[in-house]
């Protein structure tokens, strides 16, 4: 494992941000110090050449102002919360409005768009980046004073990432990562000709705002817990791919009784992306509204999103005894041909 760390830009705050890359023969991997961003991950295709699987922009002004989330860290809650509202021991939190009338992804100046502490080291071979960053009381309207720490770790062929976080009194935590997956290598194309399989029992039907309402468990206009080609979904006439822009904005309730929650392949260059986490939900997002339509696939490992109105019974609460912690992993690999 080889580190290499460079001086990526200075924030409009004047703030030192870092690149950390990462690379052993099995992964080429950029991750900065602002947002926890992924900046860029190569990985071989089946003849060895290695090629970037996510999307990234080129400057650190682009992640300034990045309305996609490109890669970062996800939260304080992922997805939208209905009406900006977050009610915790019957006091309502009005959270930040950032989308319509709905929060998502914790609001727009959140831990995605700010410097992480960071430091780097490799340990026993394997590549551990640890990012810090404090969350006062109140931040886009949350309760609570909380201390986040993610940890990227890279092992062979396997990103992991470690979600911790520490608060001073009750709140509900919910992060994620937002990385776009592309595996045609440097987006030669979009996901369309890329199968996907998702081994979940139902998924979040969801309305014209996108909030989830009910838990489908038929396969409508994808199979669940076999591949499906993404191309067939796109190009679904059902109401609930017409209702997100055209594609997936759904979460899916996994089933977590196979190896992986979620996969990824690309027969044309033979990589594969193999998901799996501690989580009981996958958001996949089809990248319906990026400039390039559907450059990229997203496989947001998280709690259930809107909790409080889609599975309130689900909800946790995080606080000084109850930390809040959650773990992911992605694991590249070249697949058999069929
Ligand atoms: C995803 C989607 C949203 C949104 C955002 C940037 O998580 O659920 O619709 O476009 O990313």
């Amino acid at each position: 494992m080889k580190l290499n760390v460079l001086k990526f830009g200075q924030t409009s705050f004047g703030e030192d941000v870092f690149l950390y890359n990462f690379s052993n023969k099995y992964i080429d991997i950029e991750i900065l110090s602002y947002g926890g961003v992924i900046k860029s991950l190569k990985v071989p295709d089946r003849n060895g050449n290695f090629e970037n699987v996510v999307l990234g922009y080129n400057s650190l002004k682009e992640y300034e102002n990045d309305p996609y989330h490109y890669a970062c860290i996800t939260g304080r809650i992922a997805g939208r919360t209905k009406d900006a509202l977050l009610k915790i021991d019957g006091i309502e939190y009005q959270l930040s409005k950032n989308n319509g009338k709905n929060n998502l992804h914790g609001g727009d100046k959140t831990l995605h768009n700010r410097n992480w502490q960071s430091k780097a080291e490799i340990v026993e071979g394997e590549g551990v980046l640890t990012l810090e960053t404090f969350s006062p009381h109140l931040e886009e309207g949350f309760p609570g004073n909380v201390n986040f720490k993610v940890i990227y770790r890279i092992n062979k062929n396997k990103v992991t990432i470690e979600y911790n976080g520490f608060s001073d009194r009750n709140t509900y935590l919910n992060l994620t990562n937002h990385a776009y997956f592309n595996l045609s290598g440097d987006f030669k194309e979009t996901i369309a000709s890329q199968d996907v399989k998702i081994n979940a029992i139902g998924y979040g039907r969801v309305d014209e705002e996108t909030l989830p309402i009910s838990i489908e468990k038929e396969d409508l206009f994808i199979k669940m817990s076999k591949y499906s080609n993404l191309n067939e979904v796109l190009e679904s006439k059902h109401q609930q791919v017409k209702i997100v822009g055209g594609g997936i904005d759904h979460p899916f309730i996994l089933s977590k009784d196979s190896e992986y929650d979620v996969e990824l392949k690309d027969e044309k260059s033979g990589r594969g992306l193999f998901v799996k986490s501690d989580q009981p939900v996958a958001v996949i997002y089809t990248g319906n509204f990026l400039e390039h339509t559907h450059n990229g696939i997203c496989f947001e490992m998280q709690d259930y999103p809107d909790i409080q109105n889609f599975m309130p019974s689900k909800l946790k609460i995080y606080n000084k005894i109850e930390k809040y912690q959650q773990n992911t992993e992605f694991l590249f690999d070249i697949i058999c041909k069929n």
